[in-house]
């Protein structure tokens, strides 16, 4: 073997070895995973990414916000991600049937995804248990609403027979129905009217949709002294109560119990005076954000697969109490 031969053989050999250093601290220092949400302007969301943002400068990984409020727009956020080199991205999507398409552009480009709030439903209706997720249990905290509702019954003394329930419904999302199911089953089993629960379907899991769907559901039954609305979240539950005001309802007349314990709810409880909205179930969007984005970012650098499915607990909120869980849930 001639001299210069050997030497750029060594070269070679040298320059193949930094180059390879150099990956390594590549891969390490450029993780990059994108966070799509639903809904971007949600106070829910903007803390879920938020956590998630804070984590990724905490542990030296980028996180890339992105909304995907259709299907086009998630799409879209994909390829963006994909351009930019990320290896994988967390998200609640616009609509849980979006789950194999979503699945099938992030494999196109070998990216991870897992969902947090909403789970992917797959061809046969079933969630996809192939993506990890993590989520509310759905069920859970559902009771939980129909059993403060009905404390709160209780203690003003009302008789369930001049009692309506505005249940606001999004049966498309299989975690709203849990929610609702479970608080509508807590209020059976206290003893509510079956026949004074009126439904009113929403077109989508915010308040404008909730307060176009609650309306018409007071002028039908105008002839009930009282009122307690649920909902899938507080937000929706912020639409019926907005709706039963403009009816005409004073907040004494109602009792709304949401779900999520985010910036809506405390814009409520900081009101001077009480309204309708009686409390909320606080789940930490915080966690969500931090667990999901941590659960990815494991995955994508040590290759350990999160857990198919993790359910997380809620804590009833009221305007005597906010401040304190506010802090403990660290919201
Ligand atoms: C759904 C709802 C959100 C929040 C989340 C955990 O995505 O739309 O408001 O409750 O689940």
């Amino acid at each position: 073997m001639s001299l210069t031969h050997t030497l750029s053989r060594l070269a070679l050999g040298v320059g193949l070895t930094l180059g390879s250093v150099g990956l390594v601290q590549a891969a390490d220092d450029d993780v990059k995973i994108g966070f799509i949400v639903k809904k971007p302007e949600q106070a829910w969301f903007i803390n879920e990414q938020d956590a998630a943002t804070k984590l990724g400068e905490e542990e030296g990984f980028e996180v890339v916000r992105l909304a995907g409020e259709d299907g086009q727009q998630v799409l879209s956020a994909i390829d963006n991600l994909n351009s930019q080199g990320a290896q994988g991205f967390v998200i609640c999507p616009p609509d849980v049937r979006l789950g194999p398409a979503i699945v099938n552009r992030a494999e196109q480009y070998g990216m991870k995804v897992v969902t947090v709030d909403d789970q992917f439903v797959g061809p046969d209706g079933k969630p996809m248990a192939s993506v990890p997720h993590l989520g509310m249990s759905g069920y859970k905290i559902g009771r939980q609403v129909g059993n403060a509702i009905a404390e709160e019954m209780k203690a003003r003394g009302w008789d369930p027979e001049n009692v309506a329930a505005l249940r606001i419904t999004n049966y498309e999302l299989p975690t709203a129905k849990e929610r609702t199911d479970g608080a509508t089953d807590a209020l059976l089993e206290s003893g509510f009217e079956k026949a004074n629960i009126f439904d009113a379907p929403q077109q989508n899991t915010d308040t404008s949709s909730a307060f176009a769907a609650a309306s018409p559901v007071f002028s039908k039954h105008g002839d009930f002294e009282h009122w307690v609305i649920y909902a899938l979240n507080e937000e929706s539950v912020l639409g019926g109560v907005r709706a039963s005001e403009q009816y005409g309802l004073s907040p004494d007349q109602v009792i709304g119990v949401g779900i999520n314990g985010s910036g809506a709810a405390f814009a409520e409880f900081s009101r001077e005076k009480p309204t309708g909205f009686y409390g909320t179930v606080a789940v930490s969007s915080t966690m969500h954000g931090r667990q999901s984005a941590e659960n990815l970012y494991e995955w994508i650098t040590d290759g350990k697969k999160p857990p198919a499915d993790t359910q997380t607990t809620g804590t009833l909120m009221t305007r005597d109490n906010w401040k304190q869980v506010r802090e403990d849930l660290n919201l």
